[in-house]
């Protein structure tokens, strides 16, 4: 079994019913444990930020699929929720986005998968959320916690839990 941590983000609908389904989803089609989930973060746009603001939120699972599998499984789950790559812009609004953040401590380095995720220490909206359910879990060398000491966390807040 590998300890995965996966991002969550969207920014189209209702975000936070839809992340509570896709977690469902991903440790039902990866017959993974969900070790644990962080809260869910609005965060401001990055990228492009003419657009509305997103929902983050991280978790880490526990899972026998391999990185590749995985990720094949997670482009599947985004489908589901409505996210259709072919007509969107790169940063640009989205329903669903699941990136892969760390596989055990594999380290990948291909196009269709690097791991660790090669944009993750630059990205507040992804380590708000990582620091609170893994902050001292070395990844690439660093932790979340002290990566996010490094960056501004300007404008990204908690939203507070919901019913159920
Ligand atoms: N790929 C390679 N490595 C990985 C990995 N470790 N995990 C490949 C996931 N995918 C990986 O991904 C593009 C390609 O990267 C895939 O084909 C995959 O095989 P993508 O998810 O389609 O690309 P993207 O999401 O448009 O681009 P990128 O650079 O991942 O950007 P973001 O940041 O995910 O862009 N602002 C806030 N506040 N919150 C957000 O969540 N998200 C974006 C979206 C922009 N601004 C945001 C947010
Ligand atoms: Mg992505």
């Amino acid at each position: 079994m590998a300890e995965v941590l996966i991002a969550l983000g969207g920014n189209v609908g209702d975000v936070r019913a839809t992340f509570r389904k896709a977690i469902a989803n991903i440790c039902g089609m990866t017959q993974a444990a969900l070790l644990a989930r962080s809260s869910d973060y609005a965060t401001p746009p990055w990228g492009d930020e003419q657009q509305d603001r997103f929902v983050n939120a991280c978790i880490a699972i526990d899972t026998s699929l391999d990185p590749h599998a995985l990720l094949f499984t997670l482009h599947k789950i985004e489908k589901k929720f409505g996210r259709d790559r072919a007509s969107e812009t790169r940063w640009g609004p989205r329903t669903l986005d699941l990136d892969l953040l760390a596989y055990d401590d594999v380290t990948l380095d291909k196009p269709e998968l690097t791991l660790p995720h090669p944009r993750l220490f630059e990205r507040a909206f992804v380590l708000v959320p990582l620091a609170e359910i893994a902050p001292d879990r070395i990844i690439a060398g660093r932790t979340p916690r002290q990566a996010l000491a490094t960056l501004s966390s300007a404008g990204i807040e908690r939203l507070p839990d919901l019913d159920g």
